[in-house]
């Protein structure tokens, strides 16, 4: 009876992104979840677009609809609102047994106005855009003018507001605020009142924070004071709608990234010019005070590229939520590194049939093969969401997929670099070869060989493998993965003694996080490591030394 008690108290907690020891949970009914994100496309949200996005949403085995509200909806005309999409939403999510998590899509929809209402968007009096160096009007608003910041911000608490009061059931996880801010084709706004507050001295708190000297925003940061200087403006405005938007409901709120590549940038304005880039987030941690999270949307296809991503934004101040990420096959696999980074979640980006394909972002059509990628990951975390967010909370994980890049499904496309085919066969065997350090143990990971025997990895095709371990204790590790071999070898600190395999459990977590033993890997199955096929299968493997007698 307390028990039950306790789960029903649970269920009115707000969620909440807390950090303990450098590891991060989200918190939802009282205790860590991971999100198993489908993200719909743009313009599905209206209710009658709805009817398209469940389907999908369902075959994929998700936990949480990502989807837009746009103040273009919800405030038509200046002080009228109208949350009646919401409503609808809220109604179908709690049908369907989905969380959710709302983009507000407002002052900045991937640098321009597009979903402000038209009484913003065509009053550039009242709400002037950046205007570029020549003098030119760009089509992004400006964050220097509190005129727009009150608009957007008044909008945005009128939201919170209404969702404090309708969803007591807490099936709003979390809120983004704006869409990948920032601006294309100008570094910053260069009007005459952006100036005067670029040649006045940087804020104190940033200086402070940085640990820079004092002075205008040229004197601190010379050649790239016209991006900082934009960043922080941007930081500062969706911090301040942050703000008054937790004062009315307390949820989490995160802002998304428009990347710039991590090994070839280019120039800010080439790239959306004053977003949370991997450069900025200091300046954005320092500005955002009120965001509780910056989460990348990856668009890059190559295995290189896309962890280097993953490394940049998973950081000891910053919880890792892919935010979007493409909904095409090579995608997939990095859920395995998401996870290994102690991710709170994931969410590729057009998973609906609202008929529209960002390919070559994302795949080409929305086929069940196209669900099947994500919905077979889903599927082995779904039953143990809990059980996985509570262990990735409290103990190591690390979470690894297939490093060489699939040819056939790459080559030709802008915004993948996979390695050429001469590459890959000069190195065969090492390339699909990774190793863990977990301590005391190593693991080694292989791609693409038989389950018996020694044969060199040579890996899937397409590259799709991938796998993660916890650690439960000293010497005893949980093992899940697809088409992946993972072997547990003594690291240098122990490899003079004599080792084993004590016993490997195959089970299941049930619905309370709770391990569900069904029998031991033994034999033919544990002789030449723990090959993962397509099927799910779940292990908890308990390794010893002992003293040769
Ligand atoms: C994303 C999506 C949607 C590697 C694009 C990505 C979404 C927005 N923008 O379908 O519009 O709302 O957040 C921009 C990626 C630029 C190219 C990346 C190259």
């Amino acid at each position: 009876l307390l028990g039950a008690s306790s789960v029903w108290a649970a269920k009115g907690a707000m969620p909440e992104l807390v950090n303990k020891n450098g590891r991060f949970a989200l918190m939802v009914d009282g205790e860590p979840f991971l999100i198993l994100g489908a993200q719909t496309n743009n313009s599905a949200n209206y209710v009658a677009a709805l009817k398209d996005v469940w389907p999908v949403y369902e075959k994929m085995n998700a936990n949480t609809l990502v989807i837009p509200v746009a103040w273009e909806q919800v405030e038509p005309q200046e002080g009228e609102f109208d949350f009646s999409f919401v409503d609808e939403l809220l109604k179908q999510s709690r049908k369907n047994d989905a969380r959710l998590v709302l983009l507000w899509f407002a002052t900045w929809k991937n640098n321009a106005p597009h979903y402000a209402p038209a009484w913003v968007k065509l009053d550039d009096k009242r709400f002037p855009r950046v205007i570029k160096q020549d003098g030119d009007t760009l089509n992004s608003l400006s964050p220097i003018h509190r005129s727009t910041l009150e608009a957007d911000k008044k909008a945005f608490t009128k939201l919170m507001a209404h969702l404090k009061k309708v969803d007591k059931q807490r099936t709003v996880i979390m809120v983004q605020v704006e869409n990948e801010v920032g601006t294309y084709g100008a570094a910053r706004d260069y009007s005459k009142a952006a100036q005067k507050v670029f040649n006045a001295p940087v804020p104190a708190k940033l200086v402070n924070d940085l640990n820079v000297p004092a002075g205008t925003w040229p004197e601190v940061f010379g050649s790239d004071a016209d991006e900082f200087f934009h960043a922080y403006h941007i930081a500062a405005y969706v911090n301040e709608i942050a703000e008054a938007g937790k004062k009315t409901y307390n949820l989490p709120l995160y802002v998304n990234v428009a990347l710039r590549n991590p090994f070839n940038p280019g120039k800010p304005g080439q790239y959306s010019s004053g977003g949370p880039t991997d450069n900025v987030l200091d300046i954005w941690k320092s500005a955002g005070e009120s965001i509780d999270l910056i989460a990348p949307d990856i668009y890059f296809r190559d295995h290189k590229t896309v962890t280097k991503v993953l490394d940049l934004y998973a950081r000891e101040d910053n919880a890792l939520y892919v935010a979007e990420i493409g909904n095409d096959q090579p995608f997939a696999r990095f859920f395995w590194d998401t996870l290994g980074r102690n991710g709170i979640g994931f969410a590729p980006f057009g998973m609906d049939y609202t008929d529209y394909y960002n390919y070559p972002l994302g795949a080409q059509n929305m086929s069940d093969e196209t669900i099947a990628h994500f919905g077979e990951l889903y599927g082995l975390f779904k039953p143990m969401t809990k059980a996985w967010a509570k262990i990735s909370f409290e103990h190591k994980v690390w979470g690894v997929s297939e490093p060489v890049d699939s040819q056939a499904a790459n080559a030709k496309i802008w915004n993948a670099e996979a390695s050429t085919p001469d590459e890959a066969k000069q190195a065969i065997g090492e390339s699909y070869t990774q190793t863990l350090d977990l301590g005391k143990w190593d693991a080694e990971i292989t791609y693409g060989r038989p389950m018996f025997w020694i044969e060199p990895p040579v890996g899937n095709n397409p590259a799709s493998g991938g796998a993660v371990i916890a650690q439960l204790g000293e010497d005893e590790f949980l093992v899940t993965g697809y088409r992946a071999r993972v072997t547990f070898n003594p690291s240098q600190e122990i490899k003079n003694s004599k080792h084993m395999i004590v016993r490997v459990e195959e089970g299941h977590f049930d619905n309370n996080g709770k391990w569900v033993f069904e029998r031991v890997w033994n034999g033919d199955q544990t002789d030449w490591g723990l090959n993962f096929t397509s099927n799910k299968h779940v292990l908890k493997v308990k390794l010893a030394t002992y003293v040769a007698g």
